[in-house]
C-alpha cells in the first residue's frame, strides 16, 4: 500500500492516523503541496483532483477522497474496528465525521485559503479571520454534541476522532481560541496519548519541514 501524504495536510493525517490504529504499513510518498507539487502532471495523472491524500492498494488501485479511503480501509482490514457496533452510535460518528469532512475542512484548507487572502484581497489579516469564523461555527456545534469522553464516542476510539484530531492540530496553528472547547480538546489530549496518533502527528513525519 502506499499513501501519497503531505505532512501538514489534515485530511492525510485522518489516513496515517487510520492505518497506525488498524496495525497496517504503508509507503509514505510525500506530496510537497507548498511547492507546488500536487499540480505536477505526474501527481495529476494520480489524482485529477490534485488534492492530498491519494492512495494505492496493493492491487495497484488508486483511490482519492480520504472518507472513501478510509471506508476502503474499514471494509477490507476490519480489524480494530473504527465505527461503533450500534447503530445509532455509527450514524453519530458518522455526523461528526460530515461535520468536520463536509461542513469545516472543505473551506479552510489550501486553495481556498489562498483564494480569500489572494483573489478576495483579504491578505492575512482576511484568512484569519475566516478560519475563525468558520472552524469555530463547527466545533460549536461538535462541543454541545459529545459526551463525556475520554474520546469522542465514550470509551472506543472510532472515525470521529480520526477526523477531530488533524482538525484540531490545524485549529491550534492557526491560533483559534481552543478555550470554549473543553470536550474536545479532552478528546484530543487523549488521543495523542496513543501511539497511534503520535506516529501519525505531522512533527513525526519524514516529510516535516
Ligand atoms: N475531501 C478531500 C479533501 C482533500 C484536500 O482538501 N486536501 C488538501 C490538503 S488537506 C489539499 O490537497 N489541498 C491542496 C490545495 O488546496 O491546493 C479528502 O478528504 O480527501
Amino acid at each position: 500500500m502506499e499513501l501519497f501524504t503531505y505532512f501538514r495536510s489534515s485530511a492525510a493525517y485522518r489516513l496515517r492516523i487510520a492505518l497506525n490504529l488498524k496495525g497496517l504499513d504503508a509507503q509514505m510518498t510525500a506530496v510537497n503541496l507548498l511547492k507546488g507539487e500536487h499540480r505536477s502532471p505526474e501527481y495529476l495523472a494520480i489524482n485529477s483532483q490534485g488534492l492530498v491524500p491519494s492512495f494505492k492498494t496493493d492491487d495497484g488501485e488508486v483511490l482519492t477522497q480520504s472518507p472513501a479511503i478510509l471506508e476502503w480501509l474499514e471494509e477490507n482490514h476490519p480489524q480494530t474496528p473504527l465505527l461503533p457496533v450500534d447503530s445509532v452510535e455509527r450514524a453519530k460518528v458518522r455526523s461528526w465525521c460530515y461535520q468536520i469532512g463536509c461542513d469545516i475542512h472543505p473551506i479552510c484548507n489550501l486553495r481556498v485559503l489562498k483564494y480569500v487572502a489572494g483573489d478576495l484581497g483579504g491578505g492575512d489579516e482576511g484568512k484569519k479571520a475566516w478560519l475563525h469564523h468558520w472552524m469555530g461555527l463547527g466545533f460549536d456545534a461538535l462541543e454541545a454534541q459529545l459526551g463525556e469522553g475520554p474520546y469522542c464516542n465514550g470509551d472506543q476510539v472510532t472515525l470521529a476522532d480520526v477526523y477531530l484530531i488533524p482538525q484540531v492540530f490545524n485549529a491550534l496553528r492557526f491560533e483559534v481560541d481552543m478555550t470554549p472547547y473543553p470536550k474536545i480538546m479532552a478528546a484530543y489530549e487523549a488521543c495523542n496519548q496513543l501511539d497511534a496518533f503520535q506516529k501519525a502527528a505531522p512533527a513525526n513525519q519524514v516529510d516535516a519541514q
